[in-house]
């Protein structure tokens, strides 16, 4: 296992400095992120990013995230230029070492929540979603502060619209195609592809999701057979469906897990939740079971804390701050040493 930290650039709050200073950390996993979606990041972008992380004694081996353009995921003419694109990113990025590239295949929007600040009953904030709350809202007109937005209004709506036309199956074929384009690219690199789940794992405002459990993965990988099509398992997104039994899922697909997103949820209504600090204890999710199901079936990618509540006054990126994901590496470290030892 090798323990990484997201950080979001040259932009975050969080430098590079305190990053390492977190016990175990092995590297960053970063991206170029003020380049349109669809474009090929520019080598010295990527160069600088690599140079910085060096000079930290990090490595940068995961890219989160490579974002998919929308023509691809909608199946438009124009996806070829796209995948080409893409093609050229996967080789540019191998040249300086990265492993791994996470990706996810969501329509439009990318992780949803209802609040990024929801208070705790120690006084700690953290992000959460209700059900209600989130099918009461336009999505034309869509605006979290801190949220990840990729689109202008005008584009969103136009985007929606499109999507119109667009069923799981035909989102489903397009994935596949997009795969299948760029296979050949990771099979000379060596690179993985990591798809991250969708979160939530549900449809959203009529916009298919497929990446959403056990039987996506089983349609994915009889799809595609290589093995750099492989995941990116989020505890947070996949628990937030009560139909995910995580240490199964894990123990099922260790071997073509390359990356885990590890954080805990408070589930409280069906389809709503609270996320909470990672120990097993502070939620609903079995982390300790995912970790050991990782561990005994061979796992050995890369791991993150995922998001983390704002503790000790911090203003954090929601579910981005320092402190939180610091205390869960530290917690998580202490679950993978302890498993791992045990059988020694
Ligand atoms: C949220 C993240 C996601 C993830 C992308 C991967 O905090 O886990 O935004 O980076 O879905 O493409």
């Amino acid at each position: 296992m090798k323990m990484t930290f997201r950080w979001y650039g040259e932009g975050d709050t969080i430098p590079l400095a305190y990053i390492r200073q977190i016990p175990g950390m092995s590297g960053v996993v970063t991206a170029v992120y003020d380049v349109p979606v669809g474009a090929v990041w520019p080598i010295e972008r990527i160069l600088r990013l690599k140079s910085l992380c060096d000079k930290n004694g990090l490595a940068m081996e995961v890219i989160e995230s490579v974002p998919v353009h929308e023509d691809i995921k909608l199946g438009k003419p124009a996806r070829d230029g796209y995948i080409e694109a893409y093609r050229q990113n996967i080789l540019n990025l191998a040249q300086v070492g990265v492993r791994c590239i996470c990706y996810n295949f969501m329509p439009v929007f990318d992780w949803l929540r209802t609040d990024l600040r929801q208070e705790n009953a120690d006084g700690s904030t953290a992000l959460s979603y209700v059900h209600e709350t989130l099918t009461k809202l336009d999505p034309k007109a869509l605006r979290l502060p801190g949220w990840d937005e990729s689109y202008t209004q005008k584009e969103l709506a136009g985007l929606l619209d499109e999507y119109g036309g667009v069923s799981r199956e035909k989102l489903f074929q397009n994935l596949v195609y997009f795969l299948e384009a760029v296979m050949p690219v990771l099979d000379k690199t060596g690179i993985d592809m990591a798809i991250h789940p969708d979160d939530p794992p549900w449809d959203m405002f009529g916009l298919p999701r497929i990446i959403t459990g056990g039987d996506s993965y089983d349609r994915l990988f009889a799809a595609v057979k290589n093995p750099h099509n492989g995941l990116t398992f989020c505890t947070g997104s996949l628990g937030a469906g009560r139909f995910n039994d995580l240490p199964t899922l894990a123990k099922r697909y260790a071997s073509r897990i390359y990356f885990a997103h590890i954080r805990q949820l408070r589930l409280s209504g069906e389809r709503d939740f609270t996320e909470s600090g990672h120990l097993t204890a502070a939620g609903s999710l079995d982390i300790y079971g995912v970790v050991k199901a990782l561990v005994e079936n061979g796992f050995d990618g890369y791991v993150r804390p995922d998001h983390g509540r704002n503790i000790w006054g911090e203003d954090g990126k929601p579910g981005y701050g320092l402190y939180d994901r610091a205390l869960g590496a530290a917690y998580l470290n202490g679950l993978f040493e302890a498993i791992e030892k045990r059988g020694v």
